[in-house]
């Protein structure tokens, strides 16, 4: 669903509500009400104050994330893990800068492996001496996708936000303090008692509470932190995790496992028939990956894919490249071939082989070409080439292509890379050289392509994918393919997004719900 339809939803749904908070308050004034209205009022929201307050005040409103150690944690691991603990207390506050400090977690990653791996190898000069580095990835690895869970989970929004915007919110908040401040203190001059309490109100009501929910919020994603990191680092001190991450979590998962379910599967239960990987061709969008050797295809597969990577299965195509199957429910498959490609000197016959094969099965071709390379005379011949051979074969067509010009965050200024850059019209020294760019590669291909689309495809930094390049692979083809293009690599993870955010409001809400009722029996 689109963000649009979200909203209309939202309104629809309210308009009611706020009708009838219209209609009774002002039925309350009218009447004369409003005076005895005012106190159960007060009283409720002066009790959420105080409650709100109080479950504040430890680490508490947020689940506990160290869980009690496994049952097959020796007296070793458990003292190894008193030390995390210990650690995970000392921070009785973290700032927002030190969150967002990458040092910061260095250390306390560095200052706990010394200190765990002390009880294990007493002897070792650093602490990760005694381990092999697979077993050291593994950590880090299992560490981070437990740490990720836990905030998806709990922290609503949590994988819309960056890390620049939580700087922001906090800067945010500094001048909504300013903002209030100045209005106090032009208040209080006006009527000094009624200013005077409103900002006694504030400061140590609201504002404060406003500081408490966000301190402990930040402090427990800390703990979150030490305390993953801390119990792999037991995990691998101890020596279980040499058999990889995999296996692991295979054990683990058989641990936890009630001991009926092994034994409830059949002994001998028929083979399953084997999955269809490749649905008919007729029903897939084809789209095939060209250029030169190092243009970035295969980070611009990459890319596209992204968060899908799940979804996908490869497929090696011989002599041609490698094929990734993407099917989600509901639409037609699309499928990307990203081939070899060829030399600076252009294709040799078998490179160009690989090119006619890709691109016969294909409804579209995207052409990569580096954006700092200044010549494309190897891109032109090999364009040229395919569209003679298409010609001598009537009864193939040679699909739309749609250059890609990536890399352009090497363009000048180099050093310089923030996107999302305005290239089109945009007046930043970096969106005028993409803009230059651009034209130049329109001027060199010519009517070879029907859309030129500038995009930096480097992992992390990705730039032009979503809100350039894939529109403008699915304006190219029919509606139907089109629109599965989109929702393979973009409108799903959109509507998806929202979707997770609800899912995260609901688990944070069940868990406030459970603290209650755990504070209540108290
Ligand atoms: N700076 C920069 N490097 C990129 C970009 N895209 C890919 N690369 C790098 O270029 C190299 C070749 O990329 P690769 O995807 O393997 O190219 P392929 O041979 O065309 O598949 C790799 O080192 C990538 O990290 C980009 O947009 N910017
Ligand atoms: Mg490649």
């Amino acid at each position: 669903m689109t963000k649009v339809r979200l909203a209309t939803l939202a309104a629809l749904f309210f308009a009611p509500w706020l009708f009838l908070v219209g209609v009774g308050g002002y039925h309350l004034w009218d009447r004369g009400w409003w005076f005895w209205a005012w106190w159960p009022m007060c009283l409720s929201f002066g009790l959420a104050y105080f409650l709100a307050y109080r479950w504040t005040r430890g680490r508490g409103l947020l689940p506990d994330t160290d869980q009690p150690p496994p049952n097959y944690w020796t007296d070793r691991d458990k003292a190894a893990w008193e030390l995390v603990q210990a650690k995970a207390r000392a921070y009785a506050a973290v700032s927002a800068d030190q969150l967002g400090d990458p040092r910061h977690y260095t250390e306390i990653a560095l200052d706990l492996s010394e200190k765990v791996s002390a009880i294990y190898a007493p002897g070792s000069a650093t602490p990760i001496d005694h381990l092999t580095i697979p077993e050291i990835l593994a950590c880090v690895e299992l560490a981070a996708a437990d740490l990720d869970e836990l905030v998806r989970k709990y922290l609503p929004g949590s994988h819309m936000l960056r890390v620049r915007d939580y700087q922001r919110a906090r800067q945010a908040a500094d001048w909504y303090r300013t903002g209030q401040n100045v209005y106090w203190a032009g208040s209080t001059l006006l009527n000094p008692v009624e200013g005077g309490l409103r900002w006694l109100a504030t400061r140590y009501g609201l504002g404060n509470l406003v500081d408490r929910l966000q301190g402990n919020v930040l402090l427990w994603v800390h703990t979150a932190f030490v305390h993953q990191l801390g119990h792999y680092l037991v995990e691998m001190n101890s020596g279980r995790l040499k058999v990889g991450v995999k296996r692991y979590r295979e054990l683990i998962a058989a641990h936890l496992a009630p001991p009926m379910q092994a034994d409830l599967a059949p002994p001998d239960a028929p083979e399953q028939p084997a999955p269809t990987t490749t649905p008919p061709a007729a029903t897939r969008t084809g789209i095939a990956v060209l250029g030169p050797v190092k243009a970035g295809k295969s980070s611009l597969v990459n890319a596209l894919l992204g968060q899908q990577a799940a979804t996908v299965d490869t497929l090696p195509v011989p002599h041609v490249g490698v094929r990734y199957n993407l099917s989600l429910n509901g639409t037609s498959p699309v499928t990307i071939l990203d081939t070899a490609g060829y030399g600076q000197d252009g294709a040799n016959e078998a490179e160009f082989a690989a090119a006619t094969k890709a691109s016969t099965e294909a409804d579209l071709i995207l052409f990569v070409t580096p954006a700092t390379n200044p010549g494309r005379r190897a891109d032109v011949d090999l364009l040229d080439r395919l569209k003679a051979w298409f010609a001598e074969r009537p009864q193939l067509k040679l699909p739309p292509v749609i250059a890609v010009v990536n890399q352009i965050d090497l363009l000048s200024p180099k050093a310089e890379w923030a996107p999302p850059y305005n290239w089109p019209t945009g007046t930043r020294p970096k969106e005028v050289t993409i803009r230059d760019c651009v034209a130049a590669v329109r001027e060199q291909l010519g009517s070879r392509v029907i859309a030129v689309v500038p995009v930096c495809a480097r992992g992390g930094d990705a730039f032009g994918i979503k809100e350039g390049l894939v529109p403008a692979v699915a304006a190219q083809l029919d509606d139907a393919r089109g629109a599965a293009v989109l929702r393979a690599f973009h409108a799903e993870a959109e509507a998806d997004q929202w979707k997770r955010v609800g899912a995260q409001v609901l688990e944070g809400g069940k868990k406030a719900l459970g603290i209650l009722w755990g504070n209540l029996k108290k």
